[in-house]
């Protein structure tokens, strides 16, 4: 059978453990193509970001019309797009090319580096966020791209009414679920909470799954259930030993299968 086929449009992680390469992982683990459409890059390890560098609108495009001119997308995801230019090149062609659609709103990288400029906020809300079938913030996104300092319900709400055609805003440990709206009702997602170490790229397999989930036909809720039980099991399967920051997660690890720890 033909696998579906997932587009990322995002950054690339030379670390391989977020952006770009966590997604292409992610959709693998959930039996899709994986196609992408690179917005930047960034020089990073599990310690830091040292660099980032944004492709030109230009280019950017030219990914998303050759891919979608032969290839064909089911869904997409958006992770880092790191410039208010890149967003509009970004939703300007979703908008022409409808596809069901996770949002992530990426602000940071987890070593801290900002990913979007601050000026950006108002285009992602005002040209993107209107396009997503979901928008995936954390709490602390959440916040800011809402504007307000609500609890969670609030927020998503807030969201919602500025377009959004769901919200699921993920939970840590703090919050102990994933809180799903989607427009009429709120909808708690128990998370199983690990606690590991090696949480390098949970955000981007969240989406990533999520995203290959919708372009296999499971519906909102389920999707977001199993997008949850993946990213539990990555961290879970985290690689500690993998740089001396916090490792990458591990997607795709039967439950239960010993980790390969490097001996030398
Ligand atoms: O997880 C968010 C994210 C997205 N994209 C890139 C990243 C990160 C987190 O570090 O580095 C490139």
């Amino acid at each position: 059978m033909t696998p579906p086929r997932c587009l990322s449009v995002a950054t690339s992680d030379s670390g391989g453990g977020a952006g770009i390469q966590a997604d292409l992982k992610a959709f693998a683990a959930a039996g899709c193509y994986g196609m992408t459409a690179l917005v930047g890059v960034t020089a990073q390890n599990t310690t830091s970001v040292v660099a980032t560098y944004a492709l030109p609108a230009w280019i950017i495009t030219a990914q998303l019309e050759a891919v979608y001119d032969d290839i064909g997308v089911d869904a997409a995801k958006t992770g880092a797009l790191l410039s208010a230019e890149i967003i509009v090149a970004v939703a300007g062609f979703l908008a022409r090319h409808p596809t069901p659609l996770v949002v992530d709103p990426v602000l940071r990288a987890s070593t801290g580096a900002a990913l979007l400029d601050p000026e950006a906020l108002e285009v992602l809300m005002t040209s993107l966020v209107p396009l997503a079938t979901v928008v995936t913030p954390n709490l602390a996104e959440a916040r800011v791209l809402a504007g307000i300092d609500g609890d969670r319900r609030t927020l998503a709400e807030r969201m919602v009414e500025r377009g959004a055609g769901a919200v699921l805003i993920t939970g840590g440990e703090g919050e102990g679920s994933d809180l799903l709206f989607d427009g009429a009702e709120h909808l708690e997602i128990p998370i199983h909470w690990v606690a590991g170490t090696a949480t390098h790229g949970t955000g981007c397999t969240h989406s990533a799954t999520l995203a290959a989930e919708l372009a296999l036909g499971t519906p909102l809720l389920e999707a977001a259930r199993r997008a949850a039980a993946v990213t539990a099991a990555a961290i879970e399967h985290g690689l500690v030993e993998i740089g001396k920051g916090a490792g990458p997660v591990a997607v795709g690890q039967a439950s239960g299968a010993s980790q390969r720890v490097r001996t030398r």
